[in-house]
This record gives C-alpha cells, sequence and structure tokens, in this order.
C-alpha cells in the first residue's frame, strides 16, 4: 500500500522570534504535501503574532487550525513577572495537557509533534499518550541550544556563575565567555531561567531537534553535537534544517519604504531595527540619531519603544526628534510598524544591517545583509560571537569582505534542493511516512 503522508503538528510559543520559524516549517512542510496542523495559544501577546497567524492561514487554507485558550500563568512562584512572553510560556507550559482530547481526536491521526523548546517538558507526556515521537523546533542557534540544555547542571554547581568566572565550560564546547551568558541565568528562580532550566531536562526523549541554522555556520559546535563530543547524553540527534525560507507575506504599508529603497544607490543603505522584542531606551535612541546623523549613510530605522507592540504608542517625532528628521529627510526613513524584513534584506540597495542577533535575523542576514551585532538580550551576545566567527559580521575586519559572499552562498546552497537542510527535512518526512 502506499504509505500515508505524514500529519504533523505545530506548537510554537509566544514572540515573533519563536512564531517565525515554525510559520516558515509549516509553509515548507504544507508544500511537500503533509497534513499540517497550527496550534496557537489564545489570547497572543503581540497583535504582529495575531496577524501573521491569520495571514498565514488565508495563504495555506490547506493548514488546519487549533487555537486554544490559556489558563492564567502564576505569579506566585515566580520572582520576576515583568516580561508578558515569559509568562505566556509559563501559562502554554500549564495548559497544554487541555490540548490532549482534541489531539486525540484528529483524523488522520497525527503523526508527531514539532515544539517549541520552551514546552519541552510538558509535551513529552502528551506525544507519549499518543504513541507519537515529539520534535522539537529550536528558535535559536545551536550554540546557545548547547547552553540551555547544560543550564541544569550548570545551576546546579555553585561556581559555574561565580562573579570570580570569566568563562563558563561545558565539556566538548569551546568555552562560553561568562559576558555571552544572559544575566537572568544567574538567578535560577528568574521565569526565564526556570522555564529553560525544566525544559531542558528531559531533551533527550525528543525524536530529534530540527534547528533553523546550516553546517558551514557553526561547523565547530554541529559537530561537537553530532559525533558525541559534546552534550551526548543530554541531547538527542540534531538536525540543521536552515536558513528555513521565508514565504511571501506584504501587506499596504510595505509599499512606502520598498519604494524608497528602489529609488537609492546600490549598496547604500544601513537597515537598523532590533527585533519584535527589544525596547530601545531614550538614551539608546538618542545615541543611534546621532550615529546615523553623522555617518552620513543612508538608512532605514525600524523604531521600537516597548516589548510588546500592542503598548508602542510614542510617535516617531517624539522619540527622534523633528530636528533630527528634518536634517535627514532625504537620506533616510524613520518609520515604526511592522516591515517585512526579509524583502528588505533582499534588497539591493542594502548594505549594511544594525542589529540585535535575534537568531531569526541573523540566518535570514545570512543569505544576504551584513549583521552588525548590538546584542540586548537572551541568546543574542553568543549569536554575535557566532555570526563573528562565520566572518559575517563588518567589525571583524582582518576576516575581509569575501566572506560574507562565501556565507551567503553556502546558505543558499544548504537550503537549495540537493542542499543539506532540504536533506534533513525529507529524511524527517519520509522517516514518519513508515
Ligand atoms: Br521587528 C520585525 N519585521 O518589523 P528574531 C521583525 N521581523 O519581518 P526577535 C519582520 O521577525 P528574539 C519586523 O525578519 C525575523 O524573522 C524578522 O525574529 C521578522 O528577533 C523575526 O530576529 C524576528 O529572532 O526575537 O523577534 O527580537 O527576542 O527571540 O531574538
Amino acid at each position: 500500500a502506499q504509505p500515508l503522508l505524514p500529519h504533523i503538528a505545530l506548537l510554537p510559543c509566544a514572540g515573533m522570534g519563536h512564531l517565525t520559524p515554525f510559520l516558515r516549517l509549516a509553509s515548507m512542510l504544507s508544500s511537500k504535501n503533509c497534513l499540517v496542523t497550527l496550534i496557537t495559544a489564545s489570547p497572543s501577546v503581540s497583535a504582529a503574532e495575531s496577524i501573521h497567524i491569520s495571514l498565514f492561514l488565508s495563504q495555506h487554507p490547506k493548514v488546519n487550525h487549533i487555537e486554544f485558550q490559556l489558563l492564567p500563568s502564576n505569579p506566585t512562584t515566580i520572582t520576576t513577572v515583568d516580561d508578558p512572553f515569559f509568562l505566556q510560556w509559563q501559562s502554554t507550559n500549564r495548559s497544554l495537557h487541555l490540548l490532549y482530547p482534541s489531539l486525540a481526536s484528529l483524523s488522520p491521526p497525527l503523526s508527531a509533534i514539532f515544539s517549541d523548546f520552551v514546552v519541552a517538558s510538558s509535551i513529552t507526556p502528551i506525544a507519549g499518550q499518543l504513541g507519537i515521537p515529539n520534535y522539537i523546533v529550536s528558535s535559536t542557534s545551536c550554540k546557545f541550544l548547547c547552553l540551555m540544555a547544560y543550564l541544569p547542571i550548570l545551576l546546579s554547581n555553585d561556581s559555574s556563575f561565580s562573579t570570580l568566572a570569566t568563562q563558563v565550560n561545558i565539556p566538548g564546547l569551546a568555552p562560553f565567555p561568562i559576558t555571552s551568558i544572559p544575566p537572568p541565568f544567574r538567578n535560577p528562580n528568574h521565569l526565564f531561567t526556570s522555564l529553560i532550566a525544566t525544559s531542558a531536562q528531559d531533551l533527550s526523549s525528543a525524536k530529534g531537534i530540527l534547528m533553523n541554522t546550516f553546517n558551514e555556520f557553526e561547523p565547530e559546535t554541529l559537530a561537537a553535537v553530532s559525533d558525541g563530543r559534546a552534550l551526548n547524553s543530554i541531547l538527542p540527534p540534531i538536525l540543521p534544517i536552515g536558513p528555513l525560507q521565508a514565504f511571501e507575506l506584504k501587506n499596504d504599508h510595505d509599499e512606502y519604504y520598498l519604494s524608497w529603497l528602489d529609488n537609492q544607490p546600490k549598496e547604500s543603505v544601513v537597515y537598523v531595527s532590533f527585533g519584535s522584542r527589544t525596547a530601545m531606551s531614550d538614551s539608546q535612541i538618542r545615541e543611534l540619531s546621532k550615529g546615523l546623523d553623522r555617518s552620513g549613510y543612508r538608512f532605514l530605522w525600524v523604531l521600537k519603544t516597548s516589548k510588546v507592540d500592542r503598548d508602542d504608542t510614542q510617535e516617531v517625532k517624539d522619540m527622534v526628534g523633528e530636528s533630527f528628521i528634518e536634517r535627514t529627510k532625504n537620506k533616510g526613513i524613520v518609520m515604526k510598524g511592522w516591515v517585512s524584513q526579509q524583502d528588505i534584506l533582499q534588497h539591493p540597495v542594502i548594505g549594511g544591517f544594525v542589529n540585535h542577533c535575534g537568531w531569526n535575523s541573523v540566518m535570514e542576514a545570512a543569505r544576504k545583509g551584513i549583521p552588525v551585532p548590538w546584542p540586548q538580550h537572551g541568546d543574542q551576545s553568543v549569536n554575535a560571537e557566532i555570526v563573528d566567527k562565520a566572518g559575517l559580521g563588518i567589525w571583524e575586519r582582518k576576516w575581509g569582505w569575501g566572506l560574507e559572499e562565501l556565507v551567503g552562498e553556502e546558505a543558499r546552497k544548504a537550503t537549495g534542493l540537493d542542499g543539506n537542510s532540504e536533506k534533513v527535512v525529507m529524511e524527517v518526512v519520509e522517516y514518519l511516512m513508515q
């Protein structure tokens, strides 16, 4: 008999940095004729998430959607409650058991769940009850994933993050400078730390971790985990499938800056964006505007001043000052709101990218742009080091410009039809068809 095509449920967690790789993967699996069910939590934290989920579903009518209501988070058990994304991760973990009946009644039955790292420990028993494998989809670098996977061991050792430590060691990997470790990791009661450490406890029961990365970008870390030198008993197989390809999601307001870009000279514009969750402080905005003004470069600056887009009510002119807008009106745009970053980075007039090193942005830049890391939080310092090492950052002059070309070429090769990332996805799909 003809093997059945797999039915895969995808379960992302809150934040555009998490949703984006899942939607890209869902689009890719659906184009390979897999049956896809997208599971999303309601209500979402940001407007960008709701909008992108709706747009994605309207453009992918074959994808099935389960929206589930979250139980409230549990603020009594935590010390920091200021990040709505982390609170949503916590509620998602608390609510997942409610999903079992709807997952069990899906027809055709599910072949696998692809879930976010931050729900790894809560999804394991559900996948077990359903008798199907769970794959984790990582939204960060392989290097940062290793750090998260080793976090329970680091936390159990008092000296790991002591004020005297200069580096953090994970056997089999190059040491992590202490300055690249997210500060919350020093506090086991921090919500971010406790969520990551809990998820890291049982990674080996996942069937594999699908990573938005590629061999040529993180060669040392990927080799160390795949040949068992690092985290051998902790990690399941690591499956590099990046850079994940974007699908088209345009809206009307994209016209404004895309047509401005169309009229600029080749490789003349610096694109400045610090991702979807980084609120820039007044002093950072002031310094950046001074820098852009003095540099004389053309620029497209997308500005955010709150962690959650729904709270971002300030006007651009109040943030950067009317005189800055007036002075730079012939060479730059400062704007708020969601832009199509993928289209911007692919545009031939973009010559530089000042960004925070969110991993999706790094992978998108690996295809074309030139990130200048300015890490802000979380995994971004570790990611910036990878960018540096791969020769994609422009501040490391000694690597020369040629390497950026090389990285772009390797990135495109990895996802091309015979590329390694494409092969890995097809191997997973074929395994699930048996
Ligand atoms: Br902002 C913004 N348009 O205006 P990261 C982001 N993006 O297309 P983050 C847009 O969202 P974390 C915008 O291309 C990338 O795919 C961008 O993910 C896209 O950073 C994604 O780069 C953002 O991982 O997440 O969202 O700050 O804090 O987890 O690094």
